[in-house]
Formats: C-alpha cells, sequence, structure tokens
C-alpha cells in the first residue's frame, strides 16, 4: 500500500532567499511510514486547496513567533519576529485543512498556530508570566533542557504515547494563554504551562510544544508522528 502523503510546512532561511526545513520533520515523519512532502508557502492562497487535496495529513512545524495582532496585542519586546507570508499562509492552509478534515499535528509554533487560529491567545514571553515553581522553557544555554509533562492518557494523543508522564525537550518562550474553541488540554508541564491540545471532534487536529521530532529515538516522541500517518491512512479518500 502506497505511503500516505504528509506536507510539512517550511520557513524562511534568514537571509531572506531559500526555503528552508529543519531534517528532524522529514525524518520523523519517514520513520513513522509517511511519505514526507516539504510545502513552500506562498501568496497565492488560492493554490492552498489544491495542495489539500494532495494532501493526506500535515504536519504544521515550528518557527518564530506569530504577529500578536492575531489575537489583538502588540509585539513584545523579545519577539523574533515569523515572516508575515508564512503566518497568513498557514493559517489559511489550516482553515482548509480544518475544513476537510484532513489530519493535522502542530509542532510548537505549530501548536502556537493553530490555539491562534482558534481564537485562542499566547503568553508572549513566559519569563514574564508569575507562576508557581516556574520552569524554564526557553533554550539558554547550549544543552536544550527538558521537563516532565503529564499527559491525559483517555486523549488520542496521550493514548498514542501510552504514557500518564513524560520527559519532553523545551525550546520555547511561548505558551497558550487563553486556549481557542473546542480545544482540550492534553499535556500540561509541573508548572501549569500547557504542552499539548487536540480537538476531540476532528480526526486529528493535535499540538504540542515541545519537538518530539528531535527525538525519535524514544518511542514516546515517534508516537505522535505514527498517530498521524494512521489518521491520514484512515483518512484517504
Ligand atoms: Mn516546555
Amino acid at each position: 500500500m502506497a505511503r500516505p502523503l504528509i506536507g510539512i510546512t517550511t520557513d524562511q532561511h534568514d537571509d531572506g532567499d531559500k526555503y528552508e526545513s529543519p531534517l528532524a520533520y522529514a525524518k520523523a515523519v519517514d520513520m513513522a511510514g509517511g511519505l514526507p512532502l516539504l510545502l513552500p508557502y506562498g501568496s497565492d492562497l488560492s493554490l492552498i486547496a489544491q495542495y489539500v487535496d494532495e494532501l493526506d495529513g500535515i504536519v504544521f512545524t515550528g518557527g518564530n513567533d506569530l504577529d500578536p495582532a492575531a489575537y489583538g496585542e502588540d509585539w513584545h519586546p523579545k519577539a523574533d519576529r515569523v515572516d508575515p507570508g508564512r503566518q497568513a499562509f498557514e493559517l489559511a492552509l489550516l482553515a482548509e485543512v480544518e475544513k476537510r478534515r484532513r489530519p493535522a499535528l502542530g509542532v510548537c509554533m505549530g501548536l502556537q498556530l493553530m490555539n491562534v487560529y482558534r481564537g485562542g491567545s499566547l503568553h508572549q514571553f513566559l519569563p514574564d508570566v508569575p507562576r508557581e515553581s516556574a520552569l524554564e522553557h526557553r533554550k539558554t544555554g547550549e544543552q536544550t533542557l527538558r521537563h516532565p509533562v503529564k499527559l491525559d492518557v483517555q486523549s488520542r494523543l496521550g493514548g498514542a504515547i501510552g504514557k500518564g508522564e513524560i520527559s519532553v525537550n523545551t525550546h520555547h518562550k511561548q505558551a497558550v494563554h487563553r486556549l481557542g474553541r473546542g480545544l482540550k488540554v492534553i499535556a500540561t508541564a509541573p508548572d501549569g504551562v500547557i504542552e499539548g491540545f487536540e480537538d476531540p471532534t476532528l480526526p486529528l487536529f493535535a499540538a504540542v510544544q515541545w519537538h518530539p521530532e528531535r527525538l525519535t529515538d524514544e518511542p514516546e516522541h515517534l508516537a505522535p508522528f505514527k498517530l498521524l500517518v494512521d489518521a491520514a491512512k484512515q483518512a484517504r479518500p
């Protein structure tokens, strides 16, 4: 049986003349049994429907910070701004993916995008947010830090991972503030930061704040990609 075709959103290289994608996303999709396909973003949003015709599932990948105008705020002074063309493309892609009920997995900025798309808001800079036993969620040194996450094993994603608690990597300064419409929190850090959610009414509309694609030698981190590939197989016309 042919592998399901899994689109992977891309970013732009700093010099502005190349698309780029960390190798880990395509490798994770490949390891999970999908056929990875990188998606360059363009300004002709009317072509998105044709992309979605071809795709069986999508990974919304990591990146810099979304324009907070999307949830009615001004830029934080420490913001690293994502290319507005990428943001516009991915919001339109997400709308089409949701309308067509195509399975979607969000990673890091992908989670933030899915939350904002559903009318939610973000903490723009987590160190500003007072909370009990606050953890460092950013990459501040050479090593990427890890922290535990509690999972709802009754959820799609938690069930696929199969454990109530796992250790995740953490490389983000933003996080969900107000949760978007129809989303259910399924993963939480010990300091209360939301690390994952899903919309249980769709075949798969799930996202994580960590980077499982960088940890696929650990089965619990390959699991979200296997879940996406399995859902993509079932969703095939
Ligand atoms: Mn974290």
